[in-house]
């Protein structure tokens, strides 16, 4: 069956960008895909987070995850750190992995950019994100624009390793790209992501914001001077930036939605995407807060976690074998 590996860190509470690049996209996906979602925790830590803090988001996250609606009965949910697999294929894999291609990363260059002191984990974090993706045999895995590189970097990996050791182990899994929701940006400047380690408050719609904080974020966000409704990235960023968070929120297409605003101003436009937001996200809280008091949570948490562990096993028992290792 064709399977999907994918999460979101950790290292931030969740906007609508997370909501529009990562929750709504595996819904949809898992009605089609066999679905393992994480919580890569190990890969917050790339920066420095209190301890408390990550426990707290961690958790968090889990919480959204089912109150988005993945379904524990038919997809895996576990936190990373609780499948030692992860960490175990990852070390293998740097020993694959050179300094050169890994510094080439346009993620670890900005991330780094203009700071004296940076984890060397930062810098290795792709290749973990390698070890994500092939410990399942992954066949796709839905990507925005920014981690594209990486899936290279993986599919890279999975078939240098076949060949160094003359296996047919990993799989080098195709990138789903271009749904909708994929690149949301701020709504004071669309040329920045909506960034969840950068809650600038105007730029970012928190999942957890009120209704009233949301209209206010949203009255602010910048538009043009064109008065049309028009989605083209090119020519009107800020617009079709917004139309694309309508069309998460909705269910609507692009085009739908320049119909539905055919002739009329930003201002009713504007107005109704605040409802189709808050239509979405008052439910989601209510659910969130249902879930994030449940000791239900952390059980189905454990349960992905072994069901995860029991898939990775034979794979890096496997990757340990081809490589010389003992396995007695
Ligand atoms: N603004 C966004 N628009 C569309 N997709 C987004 N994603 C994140 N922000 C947006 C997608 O969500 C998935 C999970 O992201 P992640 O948490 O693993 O890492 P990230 O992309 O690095 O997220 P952030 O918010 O920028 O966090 P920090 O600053 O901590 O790194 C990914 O598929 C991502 O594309």
């Amino acid at each position: 069956a064709n399977r999907i590996v994918s999460g979101i860190k950790p290292s931030g509470d969740l906007n609508i960008g997370g909501y529009g690049g990562a929750l709504s996209q595996f819904i949809q996906l898992q009605q089609d895909y066999d679905c393992f979602f994480f919580i890569p925790d190990l890969h917050a830590i790339t920066v420095p987070q209190p301890p408390d803090v990550l426990q707290r988001r961690t958790r968090d996250i889990a919480a959204l995850y089912l109150a988005a609606g993945i379904d524990p009965g038919k997809s895996v949910l576990f936190l990373q750190s609780q499948v030692p697999a992860h960490a175990e294929l990852g070390y293998l894999l740097q020993t694959l992995a050179v300094m050169g291609e890994l510094g080439r990363m346009t993620q670890y260059k900005d991330k780094s950019d203009g700071k004296s002191s940076v984890s060397s984990a930062l810098f290795t974090y792709p290749v973990l994100m390698a070890a994500d993706v092939l410990l399942y045999r992954t066949t796709h895995v839905p990507v925005g624009d920014d981690q594209l590189q990486h899936l290279e970097l993986a599919r890279d990996l999975a078939r240098r390793f076949n060949q160094r050791f003359g296996v047919e182990l990993f799989l080098a899994p195709e990138p789903i790209i271009g749904m909708i929701g994929s690149r949301i940006m701020g709504l004071d400047d669309p040329s920045a992501k909506m960034s969840k380690s950068n809650p600038n408050t105007n730029s970012c719609v928190m999942l957890m914001d009120s209704p009233e904080l949301i209209r206010r974020k949203f009255a602010k966000a910048v538009t043009d001077s064109e008065g049309i409704v028009r989605y083209d990235w090119e020519s009107k960023p800020a617009v079709s930036n917004l139309v694309e968070i309508y069309a998460v929120f909705s269910g609507l297409s692009v085009e739908e939605i320049e119909r539905r605003y055919d002739g009329k101003g930003y201002s009713s436009f504007k107005s109704e995407l605040v409802d189709v937001v808050i239509e979405k996200l008052v439910p989601l809280q209510a659910r969130y807060h249902e879930w994030i008091g449940s000791p239900e949570l952390d059980r189905i948490l454990k349960e992905g976690a072994q069901r995860a562990a029991a898939e990775a096993a034979p794979v890096l028992a496997e990757a340990k074998r081809a490589m010389g290792f003992a396995s007695f």
